[in-house]
């Protein structure tokens, strides 16, 4: 009740933020003009490394400021109370543009706090996914520890609603935040994607591969697949392909990139 209380009071605060931060107007005309871009980071197989997923990222580039990268957008959008209008923009745009492609990818989205917290979150994604006519056991929603601070339950729910339809969840960021193992008993997951930090010094530092080593045990015995994220040197992804990683991403294959690139390089 006291979670209900706090979140309904959040966005009460967030809706009197929006109406007087000086860069609220700022960030919905961004919207409105298309600067926000959505970026594509290919993921890859560890098996073959074979093109088989993306995950969409925001990108926000500003004519005075220059671009600014997900994190960036995401809490300025947070700060001037924004949020939620913001990730359903990138959600929709997201999905429009991959309901597009030819062939079959896993198309990742970021479920941000702000998204994942509106009352009728669950029900919001799957019109957008509908109206996209994307498929939805192609979609992944990656979930990070923000999201899931505020009430687990409740966010369990709406995801199992999700899983129901054939979405995938990816817990992410795994391993640089507080690492809950209470996410791993209680949330509908399929994916753990650990985070770059885990993933620096694997080729270096046998601590650092034991580690993970560890983790994909544990995602093994739970039945979750584990995506390495932050893949910049090939003995890193040699690794993570060693340590049984279902898949990676990173700059060593990809940098986040346009759509029309993106849809260059898979051919569709
Ligand atoms: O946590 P999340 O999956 O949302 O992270 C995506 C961010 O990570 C993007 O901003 C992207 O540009 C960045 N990124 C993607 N690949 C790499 C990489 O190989 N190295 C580093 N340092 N950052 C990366
Ligand atoms: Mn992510």
């Amino acid at each position: 009740m006291q979670v209900l209380q706090a979140s309904r009071e959040r966005r009460r605060s967030d809706r009197r933020r929006a109406a007087s931060h000086p860069a609220t107007a700022d960030l919905l005309r961004a919207v409105e003009q298309g600067e926000i871009e959505i970026l594509f980071q290919p993921q890859f197989a560890c098996s073959d490394n074979r093109l088989v997923g993306t995950e969409a990222l925001a990108h926000w580039s500003h004519p005075l400021h220059g671009r600014n990268g997900g994190e960036g957008l995401f809490a300025l959008a947070q700060a001037t109370g924004v949020a939620e209008q913001i990730s359903q923009h990138v959600t929709r745009a997201a999905l429009g543009t991959a309901g597009k492609w030819q062939v079959p990818l896993v198309l990742a989205l970021n479920g941000t706090a702000a998204y994942v917290e509106a009352g009728d979150f669950a029900r919001v994604l799957a019109s957008a996914v509908e109206d996209a006519w994307f498929p939805f056991e192609l979609l992944t929603l990656e979930i990070t520890e923000q999201v899931l601070v505020s009430d687990l339950s409740r966010t369990a729910d709406r995801l199992r609603q999700l899983a129901a339809l054939g979405v995938s969840i990816a817990l992410d960021d795994f391993g640089a935040g507080f690492c809950n193992f209470d996410y791993l008993k209680r949330l509908p997951l399929d994916y753990l994607k650990l985070d770059r930090t885990m993933i620096d010094g694997i080729a270096d530092s046998p601590r650092d591969l034991a580690v993970v080593r560890g983790i994909v045990a544990m995602a093994g015995a739970l039945g979750l697949q584990v995506v390495a994220e932050g893949v910049e040197h090939e003995a890193q992804r040699q690794a993570v392909a060693q340590e049984g990683c279902a898949m990676w991403q990173g700059y060593l294959g990809a940098e986040p990139m346009p759509a029309e690139q993106f849809v260059r390089l898979i051919g569709a």
